[in-house]
């Protein structure tokens, strides 16, 4: 697939997923260039009439809101998300379980999704897999202090670790002041018992494993946009 194709495919699911919002709703704002899509079709909507606030998953999500017009909250007014609507790295076939995170917002957008009574997903079918862990690293994020020794714990538990850096080499800091630690794993069998394995290890902030949380996937492709539950 071309990456225009790509782009094409990421555009029809995000803005499917978009009609998804009513009036009146608090909507988790993903990350990455597939939710920006969606982002962008809210703007519209917003611009149209509709009226919803936005939580944003990131400074660069804010960002793109705010010069959208979409007004935006957080946990302070709002206990609950009605509707988030997020990309991913990789979607189960069948569980709609998740590798977030490879854009290293992956706090943010857990935060968010946790607190959300639907979380839609959004990709091109590139992103569908049989096992996680088949094509993407895991990110994990981790506290500056110790990551060493954090990366150390991580390879006990099976995963080649790499920790991310900037272009410029230096190590890549997240929205959330901390590092991102990228695992690669010979495939998670049992994604829930990696997730609680690598969430036991102290100095891990959290894994981009979202298990249990996505409420349907928006997948595009060739032959047209399926929606997907669980
Ligand atoms: C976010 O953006 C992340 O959780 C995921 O890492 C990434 C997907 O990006 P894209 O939509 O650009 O492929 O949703």
């Amino acid at each position: 697939m071309s990456s225009e194709q790509a782009a094409e495919y990421k555009r029809h699911a995000a803005e499917l997923a978009a009609e998804m919002v009513e009036d009146g709703m608090v909507v988790g704002l993903g990350t990455g260039s597939t939710a920006a899509f969606a982002v962008a079709a809210l703007g519209r909507r917003y611009r149209e009439g509709l009226r919803f606030v936005g939580v944003p998953t990131s400074l660069a999500t804010e960002h793109q809101a705010r010069e959208l017009g979409i007004p935006l909250s957080g946990f302070g007014e709002h206990e609950r998300v009605d509707l988030t609507i997020d990309g991913a790295d990789e979607v189960q076939r069948g569980t709609l379980n998740l590798i977030k995170g490879l854009g290293g917002a992956l706090l943010r957008e857990k935060i968010v999704a946790s607190a959300s009574d639907r979380l839609v997903i959004v990709a091109d079918e590139s992103k569908l897999v049989d096992g996680l862990g088949e094509h993407s690293l895991l990110p994990v994020e981790v506290t500056p202090f110790g990551w060493e020794a954090t990366a150390r714990r991580l390879a006990e538990v099976g995963a080649h670790v790499s920790p991310r850096r900037s272009r410029a080499g230096d190590l890549f800091i997240s929205d959330g002041g901390n590092l991102i630690l990228d695992c690669h794993f010979e495939g998670i069998d049992d994604p829930a018992a990696t997730e609680l394995a690598i969430g036991s290890i102290v100095g891990v902030v959290e894994s981009g494993l979202f298990i249990g949380m996505a409420s349907e996937a928006v997948i595009a492709g060739p032959t047209g946009v399926a929606r997907l539950h669980v």
